[in-house]
């Protein structure tokens, strides 16, 4: 007989509405909170009509909301999304801000344009799917008309998504002209098109170095075996022989006596699979990894099971992180799995996030630019972070080209929390084989040593990553653009100038030679979660986010604070400042 494994269930106020409750304060039952969330939803609703010269809905739009907000002090944020006469409103993203007593007290909107009603469509729903297809070079899946309300206008399209071999695409067709207005790839793929070609050009080949040594702290070393355990499946501990951080306590599931597998039951059923060697995007295909004994890898390529061992365990400490930090319930804070496969295509030297199977998936490398599994624990919680980011600000590039390298600001912003919280998850980890720093990709086996760095970024030649914002950023590829807000987080959590941080390095410029005195890291994430769960958008640029960072700071420690006053310094320390706000880009 199976006994039922702890599942923390969240608390849904409305069908397919995370609730997410304050990160601190009271505790709430499901059902307190789930009628606490609907009244507020319907607060925010009406506000939303009330207020419309301020939010910019107008008759015919349909508000839906994402995610509710219960702040301990008081204050309260529903995130919408939009329908205009039935059709989804692309850009059309807006946080209603209430104060405790429901009062309304902003908005904070990604189009900042009313939504008008749509023209008649001209292109039947099988040209837009051809148009999309040869925009993708595949083949036509779902048609969906909708209203784009991007970029400062609204537009009537077609948005198609495109299966191009093992990479698929959305692809939003014009439904008056027929132009392709945006293709983006689904996936979030962790090196850019641009970047590999850079490493080619410079014929880098990495080849980090693995082994299973044992990272010291680390817990649960010892396989619990099955003494004492009468039912299953129940929760295990064995070590993991990763290939990157060391041996390392996993938590697994014992099927049956003698049988465990790479499961997590205490964190949503979050498992590892193999897709041995397929571009699967379904989890359902991958192969469970399985074992007589709670033993995982043997710290080497030779076993399949190494690289599943360092997802596991990245992935996991993601998740702790997360849950540890700011309460948040999974990557979607709907208390769901973080899924991986291992092993993923054929010589595919790369990492993603795909948010179709709610996965990470991970290539062995190229076998010739990259040696090893691209399975290190900051790269995990980049392209996790990612899938924060699409169930929060759902920050969007602003173009993507041909061979879908993406720029813009908010993309760049987008990679810039990827990092940030990313680092943090190595911070969070404290594994003495992968020591906490401000880089992304130091284990990666680089020759400059790193990929990208928080306190410096423009000491990285590979992406040509940015120190300071200047107007043309609008159109940086995101990866160099992230520099301008990493490098402001940086400042914030730790100042200017040299610091040594765990044994490594660091020097952070500033514009200007401005001094600016570090208000430490857990304080910089929490603005900058906040800022990302509260006054973020889908097209928040950096000006955007120096003023939303502001407000949680205001939230968080008040307008007079020195937290406040850092936050805004370390912006100007990055050339993001009140005077030098651009207007409207469109
Ligand atoms: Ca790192
Ligand atoms: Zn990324």
């Amino acid at each position: 007989m199976a006994i039922a494994i702890a599942v923390t269930t969240a608390a849904t106020g409305l069908a397919g509405t995370a609730f997410a409750g304050p990160s601190t304060g009271v505790e709430r039952t499901a059902a307190s909170a789930a009628s606490n969330a609907t009244v507020v939803v319907e607060a925010a609703r009406t506000a939303a009509f009330t207020h419309a010269s301020a939010t910019g809905v107008s008759k015919g739009d349909a508000l839906h909301a994402q995610d509710v907000l219960l702040d301990p002090e008081g204050a309260r944020h529903v995130r919408f999304v939009r329908t205009h006469d039935g059709l989804p409103v692309l850009g059309g993203d807006l946080i209603v801000h209430l104060d405790r007593g429901l009062g309304y007290t902003g908005v904070t909107r990604a189009a900042d344009h009313t939504v008008k009603p749509a023209a008649e469509a001209r292109l039947t729903p099988a040209q837009a799917a051809a148009k999309a297809a040869e925009a993708a070079k595949g083949d036509a899946g779902g048609v969906q008309l909708v209203l784009d309300a991007r970029g400062g206008a609204s537009a009537l399209a077609y948005q198609v998504t495109v299966t191009a071999g093992g990479n698929p695409h959305t692809v939003v067709v014009d439904a008056v002209t027929g132009k392709v207005r945006s293709n983006t790839p689904v996936r979030d793929e962790f090196l850019s098109p641009k970047l590999v070609d850079t490493l080619r050009e410079r014929g880098e080949s990495a080849d980090p170095v693995t082994g299973s040594g044992s990272a010291s702290g680390a817990s649960g070393l010892l396989g619990s075996g099955a003494s004492g355990v009468t039912h299953y499946p129940s929760a295990a501990k064995g070590p993991g022989k990763t290939l990157f951080v060391g041996t390392v306590g996993l938590t697994t599931t014992q099927t049956s006596r003698g049988h465990f597998q790479l499961k997590d039951p205490n964190r949503y059923g979050t498992e590892t699979r193999d897709a041995k060697g397929s571009e699967t995007e379904k989890f359902s295909a991958g192969t469970k990894f399985t074992n007589t004994t709670d033993v995982w890898g043997n710290g080497k390529t030779t076993s399949r099971v190494s690289a599943a061992a360092d997802a596991q365990y990245g992935i996991t400490k993601t998740l702790d992180f997360y849950k540890g930090t700011f309460g948040r319930k999974g990557i979607a804070n709907n208390s769901k799995a973080a899924q991986a496969m291992v092993h993923w295509g054929k010589k595919v030297g790369n990492a993603f996030w795909d948010p179709t199977c709610n996965c990470m998936l991970y290539g062995d490398g190229d076998g010739d630019m990259f040696k090893k599994p691209l399975v290190v624990l900051d790269v995990t919680g980049h392209e996790l972070t990612h899938g924060v980011v699409e169930a929060t600000a759902n920050l969007q590039p602003t173009i993507v080209d041909k061979y879908g390298n993406q720029y813009g600001e908010p993309g760049s912003l987008n990679e810039s929390l990827a990092d940030i919280f990313g680092s943090n998850v190595e911070f969070y980890a404290k594994n003495t084989k992968d020591t906490p720093d401000y880089l992304i990709g130091e284990k990666l086996g680089l020759a400059q040593k790193f990929l990208r760095r928080l306190d410096h970024p423009s000491l990285d030649k590979l992406e040509g990553t940015i120190d300071y914002w200047k107007p043309e950023v609008y159109g940086t590829e995101v990866h160099a653009g992230s520099g301008v807000s990493s490098h402001a987080y940086y400042l914030l959590a730790e100042g200017s100038g040299k610091k040594t941080i765990g044994g490594v390095a660091y020097n952070s410029p500033t514009y200007h030679n401005l001094t600016v005195k570090g208000i430490g890291r857990t304080k910089a994430t929490a603005v900058y979660y906040r800022a990302l769960t509260r006054y973020m958008v889908s097209d928040t640029d950096f000006h955007q986010a120096r003023l939303a960072t502001l407000k949680a700071a205001k939230d968080l420690y008040g307008a007079n604070s020195t937290e406040y006053k850092t936050v805004d310094r370390s912006w100007s320390a990055v050339n993001v400042t009140a005077a030098n706000t651009p207007a409207a880009r469109h």
